[in-house]
Order: structure tokens, then C-alpha cells, then sequence
């Protein structure tokens, strides 16, 4: 049973609609991060939802980083956000250390959460599979309650993802409902994941079964958004397949792991559903899918490869816009950490 099944207090009070996701600069973005969250990030600005967007640095030091490359990743990270169009006078854009009521509010929820439920995360299962978990940082173990506050203390009531984050934004509703159960409030919000579209869990190029993943050690695996047209071909055109043709159905893809993440691949980027493509390509051989694939992909991700590129140029700008989403995130943040410490009964007698 989940927690939240446990729990008798909802939260009736009505919440502003507000959006917020993140995305860890621990590498260069991929198209599982564009199609599992960027793409959606930029519809839901279109929608003209308010939305806040975060390159979440601190997960990312849960894995050790070059501080250099720590950086430049951030940039990169936020050129790629406005580069697919996330436009920063309309949507809040920055970066999660520099709005300290992040981790000041993660502490208060690590005092919520409950050992039991991070004992049964998958992602530190997964992230430590097969390597020395004892070993592992507390940060990393800790990270699905950082996420909860990187969510909470804008009191976001809605959160894209890709499916990998579900069981996180659970845990995110059982904090919060355990925090107002706790504290007799109706204070955070039960925030609801939006998982939707054709390509919710890119999978690796190289296994079908495996996630698409900026962190992979073999970068064959991924496509990155600073890939070059060519490079983009030559990895799909090399991308693992099975001998069969397409089927005739989307249920045809069922026990085919790889040529359903190309499929999925094609769908999300060209905007039709599985069955439409499956339509258009019924009977086709890889050797003529795949080709219309790297075109598509190149089509849709060149221009964002241009722009980031270009907006890289000038380091600098990307600072002060980062620096400028701060400033509005924490005018956010900062009164609803104020508010929660009220709520747990911590003195708060200094001028701010
Ligand atoms: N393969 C994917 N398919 C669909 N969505 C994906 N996302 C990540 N990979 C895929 C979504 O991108 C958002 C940001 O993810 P993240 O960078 O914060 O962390 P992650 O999920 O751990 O992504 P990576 O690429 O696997 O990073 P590393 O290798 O550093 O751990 C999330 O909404 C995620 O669902």
C-alpha cells in the first residue's frame, strides 16, 4: 500500500495551477530529456501556464562533477531550455543552488520522510546496481526529498516528467500529505505528475531495455543535442534493431524493445501517434525507416543544436538570465519556507 493510501488528510484548499520540472545538468541533455521533458516544458509555457523551470545543480553533485564541467553543463543546460523555446521573460529559468529555500526546505522533509519509503526508491536501486552502494553519497540516497522541496516550496501543483520520476513525485505526494496530516494544515499541495506522449521513457540505442541516459558510458547509446546532423545519422543508422520488417499493428512491437523505442522516437518527434506510424511504415525494412528517422531528427533538432550554440557564444547572457530566474524564484520561495518554518514551530525573529 502506498503511503498516501495511509493517509487521512487531503488537501481541499484550491492551489493556483503552477508548473514546475527540472533537469539535472549532469551532462549534456539528450533527446530522452528533449522528448521526456524539454518539448513538453515549452507546451506547457505555450499553454500559458505559469511555469518555472530549474537546471537542478545540486542533484547533479549527488554524482560526483568537475566543478569546471559542472558549470559549463549548467549553461549548456539552460541554453538548450531556450534554444527549444522556453522563453525566459514568460517562464521562470535558473538554477536550483542559488535559491537556498531548495535545500533549506529538503531538510525539513528529511525530517518527513520516512527511511522505509527511500528504502524502496528504484533510481538509487538502479544508480547503484552493480557498483558499491555503501559507497554511494547521502546526497544521492536523499535526493528524491530535495525533490520534493525543489517542488514544493513554489507550491507547483503539476509536474512534467518522464516515467522514470513517477515513483519520485509519489513520494513527493506522500510527503506532502504527511507534512499537513503531521501539522494539521492544508499547507503543500498534492501535486499531479504529467507523464504523457509517445516517447514518456526513451530508451537506450544500443538496448532496447535500458533507459536513454546523459550519464551512459557509451555515448553510441544517446543522442546529445550538441550532436552534429552526421552524428545524429550514424548513430541511428547503427542503432540496434531486430531482422524483422515493421508490423502491421502497434501491438506487432509488443516483444521488440528496440524497434518500439524507434517507433516511439518517430512519434514523438514528428508529432502522430504510435499507430500512425506504424501506418505509414507498415511492412518497411530498417533499412528505410531508419533513414527517414536521422532525417527527422535532424530536421527537428539542428535548429535548438544551432541556437544553443550561438547562445553559448556568450556565457555571460546565460548568467544574468539564470541570475535574473533566481531572483523571481526565490520572491516564490522564500516566503512559503518562511511560512513552513512557522508551521514547525521555528522562531524567525531576524529582518530579512
Ligand atoms: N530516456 C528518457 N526518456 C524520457 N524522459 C527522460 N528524462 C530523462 N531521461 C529520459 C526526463 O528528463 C527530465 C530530467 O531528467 P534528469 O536529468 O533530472 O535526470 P534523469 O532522469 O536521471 O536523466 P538522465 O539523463 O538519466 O540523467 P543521469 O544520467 O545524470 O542520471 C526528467 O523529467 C526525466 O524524466
Amino acid at each position: 500500500m502506498s503511503v498516501s493510501e495511509t493517509s487521512a488528510v487531503q488537501t481541499p484548499k484550491a492551489f493556483k495551477p503552477r508548473i514546475f520540472s527540472g533537469i539535472q545538468p549532469s551532462g549534456g541533455l539528450t533527446l530522452g530529456n528533449y522528448l521526456g521533458a524539454l518539448k513538453r516544458f515549452v507546451e506547457k509555457q505555450d499553454e500559458g501556464i505559469e511555469t518555472i523551470y530549474c537546471l537542478v545543480d545540486l542533484h547533479a553533485i549527488t554524482v560526483w562533477q568537475d566543478p569546471e564541467k559542472l558549470r559549463q553543463q549548467t549553461r549548456e543546460g539552460a541554453a538548450a531550455f531556450i534554444a527549444a523555446g522556453i522563453d525566459p521573460a514568460r517562464s521562470i529559468l535558473f538554477n536550483q543552488s542559488q535559491v537556498s529555500a531548495h535545500a533549506e526546505l529538503a531538510w525539513i522533509f528529511n525530517c518527513v520522510a520516512r527511511l522505509g519509503w527511500m528504502n524502496r526508491m528504484t533510481q538509487f536501486k538502479d544508480k547503484t546496481a552493480g557498483k558499491n552502494a555503501e559507497a554511494a553519497s547521502l546526497g544521492l540516497y536523499a535526493y528524491p526529498s530535495l525533490m520534493a522541496a525543489d517542488i514544493m516550496a513554489y507550491h507547483a501543483t503539476m509536474v512534467p516528467v518522464g516515467d522514470d520520476q513517477k515513483q519520485h513525485l509519489e513520494l513527493t505526494r506522500d510527503i506532502a500529505i504527511k507534512f499537513n496530516n503531521d501539522y494539521g494544515v492544508d499547507f503543500f499541495p498534492v501535486v499531479e505528475p504529467l507523464i504523457e506522449g509517445a516517447a514518456t521513457r526513451v530508451m537506450s540505442l544500443r538496448d532496447g531495455t535500458k533507459k536513454m541516459s546523459k550519464s551512459d558510458p557509451s555515448d553510441q547509446s544517446r543522442i546529445n543535442l550538441t550532436d552534429s546532423a552526421d552524428a545524429i545519422a550514424s548513430k541511428i543508422r547503427k542503432a540496434k534493431t531486430d531482422p524483422e520488417p515493421l508490423p502491421e499493428t502497434a501491438e506487432g512491437l509488443k516483444d521488440r524493445p528496440e524497434a518500439r523505442n524507434l517507433v516511439n522516437i518517430y512519434a514523438a518527434l514528428a508529432g502522430h501517434s504510435v499507430d500512425q506510424v506504424i501506418q505509414d511504415f507498415a511492412g518497411a525494412q530498417f533499412g528505410t525507416f531508419k533513414p527517414a528517422l536521422a532525417d527527422l531528427a535532424v530536421a527537428k533538432l539542428s535548429p535548438i543544436t544551432t541556437e544553443m550554440n550561438r547562445l553559448m557564444a556568450d556565457p555571460g547572457e546565460i548568467d544574468r538570465i539564470l541570475g535574473k530566474g533566481a531572483d523571481r524564484a526565490e520572491a516564490i520561495a522564500r516566503p512559503i519556507l518562511e511560512q513552513t518554518k512557522d508551521i514547525v514551530g521555528m522562531i524567525r525573529s531576524r529582518q530579512i
